[in-house]
């Protein structure tokens, strides 16, 4: 019996009121009434069979839709099993309301200090205290987590959810206005772009509903547009685009962003990865960032002005500041950039020699071959490990939302999580899981849900050299024992048929011939390659991310 009790009440308002779609969860006796009441009025529920793997459903879905993402666990232990996944969403400013039940009784098995908790990860501590009080608090965290981009633990204590309540609305949620730019900031800028000979732009994901701003703008100024790994795709088809930024950027873009003299960050927070630790910047070059969160100003690299602004009007105010002088700039717009750009754009323009090991396949050649084979509409999600930039590198998107790239915690086995959210967000696009198989393994608790949810257009491609190659790679040289690191083969492709998956294992490109039959036919099943990689030299992105440690 859930109706007029405050737990009925948060799901109503939730899905009725505020609209809220899907939500992602794991349902617990703490949980059980109000994800009962959101389903009720209209919201659809994606049960995980970890809360870990919940966790990373909310966190990819809000990053691929734009919308709120909302999870909904039960009390103490289904709270721990997210805190990973609710970590990754903090550090990222995922926009995601986590609506736990909570024991209050010291007494109760299941009590934890809860705020606590989350406080220690990054994630926002917040209350439903009373009955009297469920519309103000549930507003509060529902407007904190979707217009500041936070990840909030509203917790619901059990006695409160079980209160009667009176049949009131959700009040509506106040957006806050958007900072602009002060006219003597955009003059500043603009005097910087009209100095600078060779000027880039990074932009990250605060960028994203930017990107035909900063494009004119870049036009109108001369500057070469590069984006943070979070970002790729965003100025897919512009002439000078150079893709990603930092450890993943081709020898080209490394070369072109490194000589810049003005880099502007949009909605890019300049961390080592997207900076390589600071040595793609040159030391005497001017540096700007703009950001809607001044928090995030100067955080990670040193920055000459740093501009508290929505993206999209301070690009927009410079256009204008540009018009108003009667500026274009040829800037960075070379024709020896446009001849640079045109030998190596891409990651499979720069030559390799594939590395030979007997019954394995260089990961490199892999990836070209799917990259070749699968549709160009995809969402690619990656774990993390050494195998990562292969993906990263050589997998085209389609635009800023087909990479889902969660590395803010650098933990492993959040892809296969990620992907599900990815492929719940976008069904219209096949969704790649890219994994190595120490990740695959740790994430397997979820392999049965995308079969079950029927995510037919799912491919997981599972990078399996045995290993946790990350730590062999950085421990292999020094000479020491790499037996805690290795393992024997397991067969992947067995355990994912195990649970209806269609799969294959990979030893050559010809092995990908069922891929190309599931892509032809009726793809009413998801599939799996357990893809045996060449193990012998470490990525070269690698010691970029050691250097981190
Ligand atoms: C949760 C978590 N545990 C441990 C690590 C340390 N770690 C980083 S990469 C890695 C190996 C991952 O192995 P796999 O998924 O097979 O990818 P590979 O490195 O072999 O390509 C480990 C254990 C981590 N980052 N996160």
């Amino acid at each position: 019996m859930t109706a007029g009790t405050v737990a009925h009440w948060i799901g109503a308002a939730l899905a009725r009121d505020a609209g809220v779609k899907t939500v992602f969860g794991l349902v617990g006796s703490g949980n059980f009434h109000l994800t009962n009441a959101l389903t009720a009025n209209g919201a659809r529920f994606i049960p995980a069979r970890h809360e870990g793997g919940a966790a990373m459903m909310a966190d990819a879905y809000a990053r691929v839709s734009g919308e709120l993402g909302v999870l909904t666990l039960h009390q103490g232990p289904g709270l721990t099993n997210a805190l990973t996944g609710l970590t990754e969403a903090a550090k990222s400013r995922t926009p995601l309301l986590v609506l736990a039940a909570e024991a209050t009784q010291p007494t109760s098995n299941f009590y934890i200090d809860q705020a606590g908790l989350a406080a220690a990860i990054g994630v926002l501590p917040d209350r439903v205290t009373a009955a009297s009080t469920v519309a103000n608090d549930l507003r509060r965290a529902y407007r904190t987590a979707l217009i500041e981009r936070r990840t909030v633990l509203l917790s619901l204590p059990l006695d409160v959810q079980a209160q009667p309540l009176p049949d009131i609305p959700m009040p509506a949620v106040q957006v806050w206005p958007r900072l602009s730019p002060a006219q003597e900031t955009v003059e500043q800028v603009a005097d910087a772009l009209a100095r600078a000979k060779r000027p880039v732009f990074l932009a990250g994901r605060g960028a994203r509903k930017s990107k035909e701003d900063l494009k004119q703008l870049a036009e109108r100024s001369g500057a070469l547009l590069a984006t943070s790994a979070v970002a790729k795709g965003l100025f897919n088809g512009d002439p000078f685009n150079l893709d990603v930024s930092g450890g993943f950027a081709t020898p080209a873009a490394a070369e072109l962003i490194g000589d810049a003299d003005l880099i502007i960050a949009w909605g890019c927070a300049l961390s080592g990865w997207t900076t390589r630790h600071g040595t793609l910047i040159r030391e005497d070059a001017t540096v700007i960032q703009v950001d809607a969160n001044p928090g995030a100003l100067g955080v990670h690299h040193r920055i000459d002005l740093g501009i508290p602004s929505d993206v999209a009007m301070a690009a927009r105010a410079l256009i204008v500041e540009f018009d108003r002088r009667g500026q274009r700039r040829e800037g960075y717009r070379s024709q020896a950039v446009v001849k640079r750009l045109a030998a190596g754009r891409r990651w499979r323009d720069v030559p390799f020699a594939p590395e030979a090991e007997d019954g394995r396949i260089d990961p490199r050649t892999l990836t070209i071959a799917l990259d070749d084979l699968l549709p160009v509409e995809r969402t690619v999600a990656t774990d993390s490990g050494n195998f990562m930039g292969y993906p990263a590198m050589f997998l085209d998107v389609p635009d800023e939302n087909g990479f889902v790239f969660t590395q803010a915690f650098q933990s492993v086995g959040l892809g296969l999580g990620s992907a599900v959210g990815a492929a719940i967000a976008r069904p219209d696009r096949l969704t790649v899981a890219a994994l190595g198989d120490g990740g695959a393994l740790m994430g397997a608790s979820e392999l049965e849900t995308a079969v079950r949810l029927g995510l037919n257009d799912l491919l997981i491609v599972v990078y399996d050299d045995e290993a946790y190659g990350a730590e062999v790679h950085h421990f292999g040289p020094q000479g020491d024992s790499l037996a805690n690191v290795t393992f024997p083969p397991a067969d992947l492709a067995a355990i994912a048929r195990g649970h209806g998956y269609a799969a294959a294992t990979v030893r050559t490109t010809e092995d990908l011939a069922p891929v190309k039959s599931w892509l032809a036919g009726r793809r009413d099943r998801p599939m799996l390659i357990d893809a045996k990689v060449t193990r012998g030299k470490p990525a070269w992105w690698l010691e970029e991310a050691f250097k981190g440690h």
